[in-house]
């Protein structure tokens, strides 16, 4: 397959040369994505992280937020990714969005990594799929190693009105786009607050997990019902919005009246939120897409707050109050033990003059604290008409699956088994040996149960789904790719979609460290699928703006030219065609036999730490032997 590409390109490049083009970037929705080491600086303190440096025609920020704008007309949008890590590899997964599963970004399942100091070019066809259309809020994030929990990820948005007849469309199309962009920053082992002090050592946090499971694992009772924790087993030494603390928090100034789509995405590791916003606006707000997809308008709980559970995007539309001030929105930290951390954002009316001052805002909250359960979901319904109002039937399923997620700390797994990625697990690449096989055009139903003590917020890559059951109660729920299960006492969830996207598609908890454990399954297509749906651009392919000014125009010359450049063109592309075979022979060989993990690091790099965890001991598949241990 790799051959087919590369020859491919090769040719491709070849035919722009002749009529006079060179590669370009949609010029709607193009954007370059540069990996690289950075800093984040919060209050006095410069902390290290993996950053994306984007630029291109799709960039635009908007409440300080770096952010892909891609309109929702456009057949695709390209990306050109550059990794500029000093020894890293890195993969990008587009999160929410159902791209063919070449282009999803997983480690070796969708995408070979791109090697540092080497860039890869892909174009996105922007598809929907049988239950929704992809119009909406998402995140671009690493999909390798600890990259994401370090840093790696950004907003994108996929830009287009409501559907026709949507309650709220006068109100929406004045909205002025506000991105919240939340994250927690610097992990460290609840138990131990001296884990990881550089901010760079996320696998110190994730070995003590691991530890604490091989203290428990040999008389681990999987039957049981987990009491539900009242805390986590993994803090965070900040909360971030939009990069800033709470005490220096974003400002977005808006006129008296006006209205704001407030575009919340839970970019974070391992924290669930409680979206607080200012009194003033409670009444009229409305929650209006969750994860991207339309939901029927939406009121806040009764203490005037949404939830947000990591991984999940939730767009909410306000007025801005009519009497001059300022006006905070806080993401307060899920948790059932006080003095949780928060992050806000402020909204400002009446000109600059009333932006609050730097501290007025503590980075801790006071508001009681709260966890997030099935309250929230049981609200949600998805808006059903404009092309999304023949929902399948889910009562008949052809493939019904359970999956129980069990485990405890550091060995978070599903049906009892542990799945890990490369790097967490070593190449050579092997299959999830409890994949979940569907056939192309089923509908799918999985029943997760929760038997751990924890929350999860459990993903499906390349479909969304529908959520049709809570604890056992029939709803019309919301459609989503991200669904929080709620923390012990066996709660239940029924998902469901249509298999229409086929390969290999990630099934896992979004929660950094469970996903290092291997909380993580696979849906495969059986071998009986052989037709694949058509998408709406050819994949990997984009449509090229239509070129006024080529600089050499096929009608200036004459047939004899034509003739002789289109035989020189042949003779250079056969040449290339064949270099890029032997190369690709090479290169293929090269990645089958060479360990692609670890990298040395350069000296003095400050992200040296970013390094695997290396089996030791034991090398049998029984989950008792998954001791880890940092490589050194
Ligand atoms: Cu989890």
């Amino acid at each position: 397959m790799a051959v087919v590409v590369l020859v491919m390109s090769g040719a491709s490049h070849c035919a722009a040369s002749v009529v006079g083009h060179s590669l370009q970037m949609d010029e709607a929705s193009g954007a370059v994505l540069t990996i690289r080491e950075g800093t984040l600086l919060l209050g006095e303190r410069a902390i290290p992280r993996i950053v994306f440096e984007a630029s291109g025609p799709g960039i635009k920020s908007i409440a300080g937020v770096q952010t892909l704008v891609v309109p929702s007309t456009a057949a695709a949008f390209s990306v050109l990714y550059v990794n500029e890590l000093e020894a890293n590899e890195t993969t990008v997964h587009i999160h929410g969005q159902t791209p063919p599963q070449n282009l999803d970004g997983v480690p070796y399942l969708s995408a070979l990594p791109i090697r540092p100091k080497r860039s890869q070019y892909v174009a996105y066809p922007l598809v929907g799929n049988n239950l929704g259309a992809n119009t909406g809020t998402y995140f671009a994030h690493g999909h390798f190693g600890y990259q994401h929990s370090l840093g790696l990820a950004m907003p994108v948005i996929v830009k287009g009105p409501p559907p026709a007849g949507y309650p709220l469309l006068a109100a929406l199309d004045a909205a002025e786009d506000v991105v919240v962009f939340l994250e927690d920053v610097c992990p460290y082992f609840a138990d131990d607050p001296s884990t990881n002090p550089t901010c760079t050592e996320p696998f110190e946090v994730y070995a003590r997990l691991v530890d604490a499971w091989a203290d428990e694992a040999a008389s681990f009772n999987y039957s049981q019902c987990m009491e539900p924790a009242t805390g986590t087993d993994v803090l965070y030494r900040y909360q971030t919005a939009n990069s800033r603390l709470a005490s220096d928090p974003a400002v977005v100034e808006a006129v008296p009246g006006g209205k704001l789509r407030l575009r919340f995405i839970a970019a974070s590791g391992m924290t669930n939120y409680r979206i607080v916003l200012p009194p003033e606006v409670r009444e009229t707000a409305r929650a209006v897409a969750v994860d991207g997809q339309w939901i029927l308008p939406l009121e806040p709980g009764s203490d005037g707050e949404f939830w947000l559970a990591v991984a999940q995007r939730l767009d909410v539309l306000i007025e801005a109050p009519q009497t001059p001030g300022a006006y905070p929105v806080f993401a307060q930290a899920e948790s059932l033990e006080p003095g949780s951390l928060q992050s806000a954002i402020t909204i400002v009316v009446g000109g600059p003059a009333h932006i609050p001052a730097p501290g007025v805002y503590s980075v801790t909250t006071s508001i009681p604290p709260g966890i997030m359960n099935f309250a929230q979901e049981l609200r949600l319904q998805a808006y059903r008409l404009g092309g999304t109002d023949e929902l399948p039937d889910f009562a008949q399923p052809d493939k019904l699956f359970r999956l129980e997620l069990t485990g405890d700390n550091g060995f978070n797994s599903i049906n009892r088994a542990s799945y890990q990625l490369v790097p967490f697990a070593p190449l050579p690449y092997s299959a999830n040996p409890n994949a979940l096989v569907v056939d192309l055009g089923d509908k799918v139903c999985i029943d997760y149960v929760n038997f751990n003590a924890d929350p999860h917020a459990m993903h499906l890559h390349m479909h969304s789904f529908m959520v049709v059951e809570i604890d056992g109660q029939p709803v019309n729920g919301a459609i989503r790719d991200t669904l929080l299960m709620a923390r012990g006492g066996c709660h239940s969830a029924r998902i469901c979609f249509v298999a229409d996207a086929p390969g290999p598609a990630l099934l896992h908890c979004h929660m950094s460290f469970h996903l290092f454990a291997g909380m993580v399954t696979t849906v495969e297509y059986s071998s009986t699928a052989r037709v694949a749906p058509s998408y709406t651009a050819p994949m990997g392919l984009v449509p090229r703006p239509a070129a006024s000014t080529a600089p050499t125009s096929p009608a200036s010359i004459s047939r004899g030219e034509a003739a002789a450049i289109g035989l020189f063109a042949f003779l250079v592309c056969s040449i290339l065609a064949g270099v890029c075979f032997l190369a690709a022979r090479w290169w293929s060989r090269r990645v089958d036999s060479s360990p692609r993990w670890p990298h040395s690091s350069p000296a003095g790099s400050p992200l040296v730490a970013v390094r695997p965890l290396r089996r030791t001991g034991s090398t049998s598949s029984s989950h008792t032997s998954h001791t880890l241990t940092p490589d050194t």
